[in-house]
């Protein structure tokens, strides 16, 4: 019999996530369900069937990550998705407790998970880690300036990890999302105030899916062990960068 190959999506509990936990578990992996609400990654568990585990973890508790990582027999996949938005505020007037969270979960949420699993990683002999960042990764935008931090440091864990791993089994992949409509990326970071997360994708006539971005993850993951995607910026037709985005 042969094994079946385990990944770890971080944030599965909605959109990106989900998708993607849906997504390689089509293509024949395990998938090891992270997210701090059980309630949903019950369901998700439920409509993926036997190949799914649930493991409510916040990935910014390390004792919790750390107890979560003993609990796996294998890792083949490390999809740290888990991350998000807090206040859309100028650098002169944001709250600093919102852009303490966004460090935590988007930074520190990805280093804890990434370290505590990458003894399992190297052990699997074709280890993926896999590293959600955004294009806000890549350019600053007027009100980005904490979301734009956080994500250009999930990309500087991706550069150097890459760096520091070569000569290993082990694939650094990121991939740089531009504008992706999903249930709460926009309303959390507007505080629950769904008329301004409304107005981010106003006039957009397809912004990406999660379905979409959970594609190109799948597709990265599964190329051939010595195929790495380093980094793979992907954005609806609509928009040509961050600021230019077609409005009908
Ligand atoms: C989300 C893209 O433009 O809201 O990661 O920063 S953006």
């Amino acid at each position: 019999m042969t094994v079946q190959k385990v990944a770890v999506v971080t944030g599965a509990s909605s959109g990106i996530g989900a998708a993607t936990a849906r997504g390689l578990a089509a293509a024949g992996y395990r998938v090891a369900l992270v997210a701090r609400r059980a309630d949903r990654l019950e369901a998700l568990a439920k409509e993926i069937g036997d190949a799914a585990s649930v493991h409510v973890v916040d990935v910014t508790d390390r004792a919790a990550v750390d107890a979560f990582a003993a609990s796996l027999d294998r890792v083949d996949v490390l999809v740290d998705n888990a991350g998000g938005a807090f206040g859309a505020d100028p650098v002169g007037t944001a709250d600093p407790a919102d852009w303490q969270r966004m460090y935590e979960v988007n930074v520190l949420g990805v280093l804890h998970v990434t370290q505590a699993l990458l003894p399992a990683l190297r052990a699997s002999g074709d280890g993926v880690i896999l590293i959600l960042s955004s294009t806000a990764a890549l350019a600053t935008y007027e009100g980005g300036g904490g979301y734009v931090a956080a994500k250009m440091g999930a990309h500087a864990i991706a550069g150097t990890l890459r760096l520091e791993l070569v000569g290993e089994p082990i694939r650094v992949i990121e991939i740089a999302p531009g504008m992706v409509r999903t249930d709460e990326f926009a309303l959390t970071r507007f505080g629950g105030d769904a008329a301004k997360a409304a107005a981010v994708y106003a006039g957009v006539a397809e912004p990406l899916t999660a379905e979409d971005v959970a594609d190109t993850i799948v597709w990265s993951v599964t190329r051939p062990p010595h195929v790495n995607i380093d980094l793979l910026v992907v954005r609806p037709r609509a928009q040509a960068a961050n600021h230019k985005v077609h409005r009908a």
